[in-house]
């Protein structure tokens, strides 16, 4: 189970937001640019990745990237997904948010959601089981859902990895990421409190302002001080 901040503690829980989309859709470098922007604002942020974040989930990443787990079924997947969240929660994320840190994580549950409930089809009731065990009611206070077609992702990642080898899911077919990016709509039009979709088919600088002006809006404690400025 996730753990929640101490009772009584005065330190105020952290702000939890991810990243979610297809391949090379900018998550990594977006986030990046975000924890630049909040570093700047004075708030204590760590960033972090799944699958993976922890040492043990590090260990799954490896694995479930390497292809091991499409033989085994999506369903199998599913559960080497949600092991290493689990080891996440609770070694990194849930603590960091308990000392008032923000955490920014690149890809999270939306991700099992998508790659291995709609495209994988395993069933949602599973997910949910999931879900339950591993992050309890530690929900993203924020979804950033980067939305690009998906060759211009595949192209990016294709660029981005030079020689090297297509990963599990990059080795997909155009198909099955035409559909990712449908179903990363979906969960954004399912989820309007927590979801934000952002085009990020645009330069590097123009997403990161269109991401900054989403946090702003959404966390008071960003708000620019008007004050100063009324002196
Ligand atoms: N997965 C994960 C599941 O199936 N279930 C799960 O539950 C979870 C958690 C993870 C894989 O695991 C799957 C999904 C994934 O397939 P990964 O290696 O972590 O694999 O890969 P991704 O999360 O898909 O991330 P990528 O590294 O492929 O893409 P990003 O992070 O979206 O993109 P980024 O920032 O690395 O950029 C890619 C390239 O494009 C350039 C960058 O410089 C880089 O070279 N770029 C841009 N170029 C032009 N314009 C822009 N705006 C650009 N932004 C970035």
């Amino acid at each position: 189970m996730a753990s929640s901040p101490a009772p009584g503690s005065a330190t105020p829980r952290g702000r939890f937001i991810t990243f979610e989309g297809g391949e090379g859709a900018g998550k990594s470098t977006q986030i990046r640019l975000l924890a630049d922007r909040l570093a700047a604002a004075r708030v204590r942020t760590i960033v972090t990745r799944e699958p993976g974040g922890s040492p043990g989930a590090e260990v799954m990443r490896h694995l479930v990237l390497s292809g091991v787990g499409k033989v085994l079924g999506a369903e199998a997947e599913a559960l080497l997904f949600a092991a290493a969240r689990d080891d996440h929660v609770h070694l990194l994320i849930g603590p960091s948010l308990s000392r008032g840190l923000w955490v920014l994580c690149d890809r999270f549950s939306d991700s099992t959601r998508v790659y291995q409930g709609v495209l994988g089809r395993v069933d949602t009731a599973l997910i949910d089981a999931f879900d339950r065990v591993t992050i309890d009611a530690l929900r993203p206070d924020l979804t950033l859902v980067l939305d690009v077609p998906a060759e211009t992702g595949l192209a990016r990642a294709a660029r981005r990895r030079g020689g090297a080898a297509a990963d599990r899911f990059e080795a997909e077919g155009h198909d099955f990421h035409r559909r990712l990016r449908d179903a990363y709509r979906q969960v954004v039009s399912a989820n309007p409190d927590r979801c934000v979709l952002i085009d990020a088919d645009a330069d590097e600088q123009t997403v990161a302002a269109r991401i900054w002006q989403v946090v702003q809006e959404r966390f008071a404690e960003l708000a620019p001080r008007r004050e100063a400025a009324q002196l």
